[in-house]
């Protein structure tokens, strides 16, 4: 009995630093294809070693195999691959835009792109996503315009939500993107209660809920789970893994329970886990979990196994925290570049056209950022008017709101 009476506090510390190499050989990875397609009905109690495993569609070779394989044409996959590209290259034009001082902030997707767009996919109009900072492949894949996002970013006289929001944290109703909140993980508890309200109210929409590794260390998440176990609610749990919460390294929050996706096996939750980088593959869980809600059967947790390949955000330096290279020793590859191989190994797509569509999105999203920047950037044009900030908050504006807009003189 070593250090008997002598405690010792335990404080979980990733594989390597900056400096170090890097090494996923921690990562386990089965085969594409291996993962068995349950029926949606299938008891959870039976499914448990799915929370452990990691289900993949596309193989080295660019094939699609195995039971979740088949789901979508060469169009949707084509269009899939353009929504990704053109998330990629927003976020680029974006990123550059706050350098030159146009935006105060930015969060780029990058190397997550297959998980936001992918899983817009696999929803219908009316259901409700609540979404993080990092997922607006859902707006990109719904099509959402472009200029509208960046007009937010920009908090421009054509700001949508005029000035009041963070840039990135975008909102529409009608896209199924539900306000974007700063303060991580109410945005779950908020998608379960949304989704209970649909079943009371015998509606058919479902609710998506969103988190990142990190964030599930909220008790809202805890909470969140509760709920919906209990009341079966029509969600989708989605936790994506990109290993990083800004500088804290994902064993922090997943503490002991082996993965994310495992934290829905105590709740009775059927809860897998999918190869983020995999379009393929984050689609096909998507459907399920969604024809799950549908149909009556509950919440289902999908863990997306991803990697940040970015900083954070605008504000952050991640070589004070993790070696430089990292992002090229993910095992899991881009998910961009995969598709693109899958889709050059059907015979559908090839270098060249790729290179050409490169260039075209590239236009395209240049073209939205000149129209942007038309109606103003953060320091220059047209801003939202000081008498917006009044509106919208109440259905009726208040007595003292009312009385504070006319001290304002606006
Ligand atoms: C309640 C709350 N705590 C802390 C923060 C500060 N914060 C913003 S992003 C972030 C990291 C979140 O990491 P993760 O959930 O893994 O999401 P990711 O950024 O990796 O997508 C933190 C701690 C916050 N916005 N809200
Ligand atoms: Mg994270």
């Amino acid at each position: 009995m070593a250090d008997a009476g002598m405690l010792r506090f335990h404080v979980p510390e990733p594989e390597v630093r900056p400096g170090g190499t890097p090494d996923f050989s921690n990562v386990t990875i089965p085969k594409a294809g291996s993962v068995p397609r349950p029926e949606i009905d299938v008891d959870p109690r039976t499914i448990r070693d799915m929370a452990f495993s990691i289900i993949r569609v596309l193989n080295r070779a660019g094939e699609a195999v195995g039971p979740w394989a088949g789901l979508l044409s060469d169009k949707e996959l084509l269009e899939g691959l353009r929504h990704m590209m053109t998330l990629r290259t927003f976020d680029a034009r974006m990123q550059m835009a706050q350098r030159q001082g146009k935006t105060s902030f930015y969060m780029q997707h990058l190397g997550e792109e297959a998980v936001s767009c992918a899983f817009r996919k696999a929803l219908q109009p009316g259901d409700m996503n609540f979404p993080t900072y990092r997922q607006a492949g859902l707006l990109i894949a719904d099509g959402y315009p472009m200029v509208s996002m960046m007009n937010q970013i920009y908090s421009n006289e054509a700001d949508p939500l005029k000035g009041r929001q963070l840039p990135v944290m975008y909102s529409s109703k009608e896209h199924g993107f539900f306000s974007i909140s700063g303060n991580l993980a109410t945005q779950y508890i908020q998608a379960v209660g949304w989704a209970m309200a649909s079943a009371i109210s015998n509606d058919s929409r479902i609710a998506a809920a969103w988190i990142g590794d990190g964030s599930t260390a909220e008790s809202d998440f805890h909470a969140a789970l509760v709920f919906a176990s209990t009341y079966k609610a029509p969600v989708v749990l989605n936790v994506v893994n990109n290993q990083w919460a800004i500088s804290t390294f994902q064993g922090i929050a997943r503490g002991g329970s082996g993965t994310f996706a495992a934290r829905g096996l105590g709740f009775g939750i059927p809860s897998l886990r999918v190869d983020g980088n995999d379009y393929l593959a984050v689609h096909a869980v998507a459907k399920w979990a969604v024809e799950r809600a549908r149909a009556n059967l509950g919440p289902t947790l999908v863990e997306y196994v991803t990697y940040r390949v970015g900083a954070h955000s605008t504000s952050d330096d991640p070589s004070a925290y993790r070696p430089k290279a990292e992002s090229d020793a993910w095992p899991l590859g881009d998910p961009v570049i995969r598709l693109k191989n899958h889709l050059i190994h059907k015979g559908v797509w090839s270098e060249d056209r790729h290179t050409q569509a490169e260039a075209e999105i590239l236009e395209t999203v240049i073209a939205a950022q000149k129209e942007a920047e038309g109606h103003g950037t953060l320091h220059a044009g047209g801003k939202p008017s000081t008498r917006d900030m009044f509106e919208g908050v109440y259905a009726e504006m208040p007595p003292h709101l009312r009385r504070q807009r006319q001290q304002a003189g606006v």
